[in-house]
């Protein structure tokens, strides 16, 4: 059969892509068979996860020869993320594993002394062979893609092989936190690729697919197809230029602030499925005759998200809070709010609450790894870890300072890469008169004197949605994290939950001192104001909120108008596309 047609090796999310294509009206097959890729008119490549995996599954399934006939034969190609990556020569990732050739040059790591690494949020694309030619590609100048990965493409002006492929490139970084600039799209012929995700970029990303899916398989110029054919067979050399005539203005670092939206979801006493919102946690109303309130009901999960993707929310994020009980896999309600919510939201989605080892009445045991391999197939671009990583945490320092390669952070990390592992951190302020009374942790002085005046604190953390306090503080905790393979940290604190005081900004800014991977700075958020405040005096990369959404109490639009007045980089609200 022809057709488009999507060249998956099951090892993340295509369920966003595949809802896109068919939101845009297009059937998209799955590849089966190593024949198959000949059939298609048309191939999207969505690379997921670690180089060497991606190219070792190529080679395994009989894809990788095909394709490469496939590309040379200059039929009309999308690849993205490690899907762009696999038709570079190798990459630094894998050093052993070499790439299919197509494109001279090596993917490289990012330089992450003075910024965060993975690169993940929302950037721009500065086109290279003229707005025009990316246009054609549904690219705008200006305009924010998502990307998510540790690896790229660097891009040096006057000397760079692929430049001839370069079509745009992005900077990550500015001057003084290790600015680079790489190459975030390439396009020869009908060979099209990016280092975003356009399937999670909002409708400006949604656009990009349109103008692949819609556009006419034969705009590649001739000449383009003999160069794809004579760079296949000598990767290295032997491309003639194509100059462009487009002089591009210098790169600049366009790297945005993520403001995120977080759904906490659990069943009312009713059975039915709701986000609830607590202060300090407790999501009971307050009981009026000494019995137990209901629980809050704010509003439908599926309809919330897809608001806020609307609304220009940057990333959603669904914390199942009840996942302290045990839950047989398949009966995982969440799994259901990702599979709707990934119909109609093109944005990156998080889920935590239950991502560990989980058994099933009959006694079944189905490791962490599993139980996130269903969410990333439902939708899932990130799992989010609680409880599960104090208690790896808790391992790591026990074994001296190492894992032993079975925790979920590390089997969901080796898996699905670093940046689809979140590590959601619930801690409380325990306060004490002077640092010798809490000699094991980290103490600090926090802005405001405790109850009783004490002038110290440390921050604890906790398993089971707050109900228990480990004796493991959260620098601790994070540092372990980090060292077992998480991409990112989502910060919460159980004082300011709910509170509408403002982020916890001593907290912030000591676990962002502690750590390279970026974090979330979470709880606390009542006016747009404390959005700015958290910016600028932690420098984290992005900022969750939830009541104050929910309860309509701060448009998101208000928040993102107050940073952009403020200076602060914030990707704008894309015009909705009819999709
Ligand atoms: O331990 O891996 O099963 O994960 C459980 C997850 O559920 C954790 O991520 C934990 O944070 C979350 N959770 C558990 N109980 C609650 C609760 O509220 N009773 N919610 C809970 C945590 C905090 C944030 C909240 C921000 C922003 N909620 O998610 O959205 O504080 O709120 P605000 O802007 O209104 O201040 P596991």
């Amino acid at each position: 059969m022809t057709g488009t047609y999507l060249l998956d090796y099951g090892a993340g999310n295509v369920r966003s892509l595949v809802n896109a294509v068919k939101k845009l009206g297009h059937d998209i097959t799955y590849v089966k068979d190593p024949s198959d890729i000949l059939k298609a008119d048309k191939l999207i490549f969505p690379g997921v996860g670690a180089f060497g995996s991606a190219m070792q599954s190529l080679h395994s399934k009989g894809y990788a020869e095909p394709l490469k006939q496939y590309l040379a034969l200059n039929k009309p190609f999308m690849g993205i993320c490690v899907g762009m990556q696999s038709l570079f020569e190798g990459s630094d990732e894998n050093p052993g594993i070499p790439g299919l050739g197509v494109i001279p040059g090596r993917v490289r790591l990012f330089d992450s002394s003075l910024k965060a690494v993975p690169h993940m949020g929302w950037n721009t694309a500065r086109t290279i062979q003229g707005p025009e030619r990316a246009k054609g590609c549904g690219l705008e100048e200006g305009r924010a893609y998502y990307f998510v990965h540790s690896f790229a493409v660097p891009f040096v002006e006057g000397s760079t092989e692929a430049k001839e492929w370069c079509l745009t490139t992005t900077q990550y970084g500015g001057e003084g936190s290790g600015g680079e600039v790489f190459i975030s799209s390439v396009r020869r012929g009908n060979i099209f690729c990016t280092q975003f995700h356009p399937e999670k970029s909002g409708f400006a990303g949604v656009n990009v697919l349109k103008a692949f899916l819609d556009g006419d398989a034969a705009v590649g110029a001739e000449g383009d197809a003999a160069l794809i054919q004579a760079s296949t067979l000598a990767p290295s050399g032997g491309l003639s230029v194509l100059a462009p005539t487009f002089i591009p203005e210098p790169t600049q670092d366009q790297f945005t602030k993520r403001i995120v939206a977080c759904l906490d979801v659990r069943a009312n006493d009713q059975g039915d499925l709701v986000v609830t919102k607590g202060d300090q946690y407790d999501v009971r109303e307050q009981s009026t005759n000494g019995q137990e309130g209901d629980v809050r009901n704010l509003g439908k999960p599926v309809e919330l998200a897809r608001r806020y993707f609307e609304e220009g929310a940057d990333e959603i994020t669904f914390l199942n809070i009840t996942s302290f009980r045990n839950c047989p896999l398949l009966d995982l309600p969440m799994l259901e709010v990702l599979r709707r919510t990934s119909e109609t939201v093109f944005v990156p989605l998080t889920i935590g609450g239950g991502i560990k080892d989980v058994v099933d009445p009959d006694g079944k045991l189905h490791p962490a790894l599993e139980v996130a391999g269903e969410y990333f197939r439902n939708g899932a671009d990130k799992v989010s870890i609680g409880s599960d990583a104090v208690y790896a945490a808790e391992k790591y320092y026990a074994l001296g300072g190492r894992g032993d390669g079975t925790s979920a952070i590390e089997t969901i990390a080796h898996a699905y890469g670093s940046q689809a592992v979140v590590i959601s951190v619930d801690p409380k302020k325990v306060y004490v008169n002077s640092p010798a009374d809490a000699p094991t942790h980290h103490v600090i002085q926090p802005a405001q004197p405790g109850p009783n005046g004490e002038k110290y604190c440390w921050y604890q953390c906790t398993v089971s949605g707050g109900r228990e306090g480990r004796d493991m503080d959260v620098r601790q905790l994070v540092i372990a994290c980090q060292a077992l393979g998480a991409g990112e940290i989502l910060l919460n604190s159980m004082d300011q939950d709910g509170m509408k005081q403002g982020y916890d900004l001593t907290l912030i800014q000591d676990v962002r001192a502690a750590i390279s991977i970026p974090v979330i700075a979470s709880s606390g958020a009542g006016c747009a104001q404390h959005f700015v405040e958290v910016f600028e005096k932690t420098g984290v990369q992005a900022a969750l909120a939830a009541g104050i959404f929910h309860r309509r109490e701060v448009p998101l639009e208000d928040v993102k108008t107050t940073c952009v007045n403020a200076g602060i980089r914030i990707r704008t609200i894309d015009a909705p596309l009819a999709i």
